[in-house]
């Protein structure tokens, strides 16, 4: 396995609307974030990979980009980014952008040239087809926002395809000139001395150029086109083209976001050989449980699932490919929420077990801004506090449409809504939770008088000083990056135990996700002379034995076998 920083590395996201507002308008910027760069420094983490900052009108906070060379009036200006990359690289730490290149704004210049006539020199930037005979749309694909996923434009009598809102056109990456404007804006904000990008939905770029009709999901209204944009026909030759042309030619970190894709299209992804990108994220733990109405209908999931998913990536990209690691992020409610438990008496000791249980597999971790401080999910009583695109169309479509019932779908937004992750950043027991000195975009989370960063760093038993020293064990222990995954304890449904193995080394990580203090037992076949306890979130007696031995409630520990 070939050594590399941007494997050895811990990132951080911060989605900069929520994380620190510097000029009292309410909503977060860059020299907020500026101004907290010492706290992620102390936290040890090596890059930050900031969610888009492009000039947007916000329809999907900066997922709908309207010119990829400005910065976001309400984030600052460009001076502004620079001196975020010139504080951060002092600091030794590298800035990860956010690439959104499968769509655009509807005010993107290019969208707007496009939309102004079919002969325009821009038109083919852009998806669209005329209508069906009846006026229909060209097929019956249905948006992630509600809807159709074709919105009918007067102006040329003809349909655009947007797979998000219909503010977000999908740019026609079969158009050569495309592709270069795009790699040409990427080279760009690179030789800025970026270190890398999250690309946003990369795996939809490519669409089957018929646009077949899907199959119509039971008690859905649209169909399912994403066998012909997921992994689309071309992605490959997109994305070893995007690699030769831009890629290869930096020392960077990238990282592919890719709904549907599996482990086998993953390692054709990110095997080193095939030159495209470094890793992926995959979105199958964090769809456990899902219903008829995907996230909206939430149902319970089982520990041997995670731990078959885990598993399985964790194996089959062992000899090729990259992990990436992660429990949430803007998308995603909150991990101690989602995962754990985040009652009074559960929240820290298990959001410990979560990031023991995450940290030490093999891949990249990625840490989501508030994670570190077991930030919880919200519970907004009015659907009018929730401020998100989907969540707010999802509402629309599925209560208005009498599918769910108002009391269904607030249990199922205050499960899985993307509002649980934006709500600001819980910096102290202030106003606003020291996020801003106005009112917030969108209100903080009530419990921010006791979970806030100044609790944490006050108290040397916090979620912080313990991913701190998580974070601490992968930069000294060679077998937490590249030692070799093997799942112990299968069948069980309230532990997680794995091995990692390099040379002599063992690593044997114990994870209980139960409120029960079921027993541990190593299999007969694990042999040692010497354990050493790395970390845990008890304090444990260093002679426990540990072949066999009862663990507390979301009890967590590493030791180092040799
Ligand atoms: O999300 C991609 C995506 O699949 C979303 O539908 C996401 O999975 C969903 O919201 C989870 O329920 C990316 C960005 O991360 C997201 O913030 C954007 O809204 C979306 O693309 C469009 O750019
Ligand atoms: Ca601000």
């Amino acid at each position: 396995m070939n050594k590399a920083w941007w494997k050895e590395a811990v990132v951080y996201q911060i989605y900069p609307r929520s994380f620190k507002d510097s000029n009292g308008d309410g909503i977060g910027d860059l020299q907020g974030i500026i101004s907290k760069l010492d706290y992620l420094n102390k936290l040890g983490i090596d890059v930050i990979w900031l969610c888009p900052v492009y000039q947007s009108p916000n329809d999907d906070n900066g997922y709908d980009i309207s010119d990829y060379y400005q910065i976001m009036d309400e984030f600052g200006t460009m001076d502004d980014f620079d001196q975020l990359l010139a504080e951060a690289h002092k600091r030794g730490l590298k800035v990860m952008m956010n690439l959104v290149v499968n769509h655009t704004s509807d005010e993107h210049a290019w969208f707007i040239a496009s939309r102004s006539s079919t002969d325009n020199d821009k038109r083919d930037y852009y998806i669209w087809k005329k209508p069906k005979p009846d006026g229909s749309p060209p097929n019956n694909w249905g948006a992630a926002f509600g809807g159709s996923a074709w919105e009918y434009d007067e102006q040329t009598g003809e349909y655009y395809l947007h797979l998000f809102s219909k503010k977000q056109p999908d740019l026609n990456w079969e158009n050569p000139r495309v592709r270069q404007d795009i790699y040409e804006m990427m080279k760009w904000w690179l030789d800025k001395g970026v270190d890398g990008f999250r690309m946003d939905v990369i795996n939809l770029i490519s669409k089957d150029q018929n646009f077949p009709d899907g199959v119509v999901p039971e008690g859905h209204e649209y169909g399912d086109g994403s066998p012909f944009y997921m992994n689309g026909p071309r992605i490959h030759e997109f994305l070893q083209e995007m690699n030769r042309e831009v890629l290869s030619k930096y020392d960077i970190i990238t990282v592919g976001e890719m709904p549907g894709v599996d482990t086998e299209q993953a390692r054709l992804y990110t095997a080193e050989h095939r030159r495209e990108l470094q890793m992926v994220f995959h979105f199958e733990h964090v769809s456990l449980g899902d219903g008829q109405y995907g996230k909206w209908s939430p149902g319970e999931w089982k520990l041997t699932d995670l731990k078959r998913i885990f598993s399985k990536w964790q194996t089959e990209l062992d000899q090729e490919g990259w992990n990436s690691l992660y429990w949430s992020n803007h998308d995603q409610p909150r991990a101690v929420s989602r995962f754990g438990n985040d009652s009074e008496e559960y929240r820290e000791v298990s959001a410990k077990m979560l990031a023991t249980c995450l940290h030490m597999l093999k891949g990249t971790p990625y840490i989501y801004q508030g994670e570190e401080i077991g930030m919880t999910n919200v519970r907004f009583e009015q659907i009018d506090d929730y401020r998100d695109i989907e969540t707010l169309n999802a509402y629309r479509d599925l209560v208005q449409g009498g599918k769910l019932s108002h009391e269904a779908m607030m249990k199922a937004i205050h499960e899985r809504s993307r509002d649980n992750a934006r709500t600001p950043m819980q910096w102290n027991d202030q106003k606003h939770a020291g996020f801003t000195t106005g009112t917030p975009w969108i209100a903080v989370n009530p419990n921010y008088k006791s979970i806030n960063v100044e609790q944490a760093l006050n108290d040397p038993n916090s979620i912080f000083y313990y991913y701190q020293k998580l974070i601490q064990l992968r930069k000294t222990y060679d077998v937490i990056v590249y030692g070799q995954y093997r799942l112990i304890m299968e069948e069980d449904e309230q532990i997680y135990a794995y091995l990692r193995q390099l040379g002599n080394q063992t690593l044997l990580v114990i994870t209980n996700f139960s409120e029960e203090q079921p027993v541990f037992r190593l299999p007969d076949n694990v042999t040692y002379s010497s354990k050493q306890l790395l970390i845990s979130n008890y304090n444990v007696d260093e002679q426990d034995e540990i072949r066999q031995t009862k663990l507390r409630p979301y009890e967590a520990r590493v030791y180092l076998l040799t």
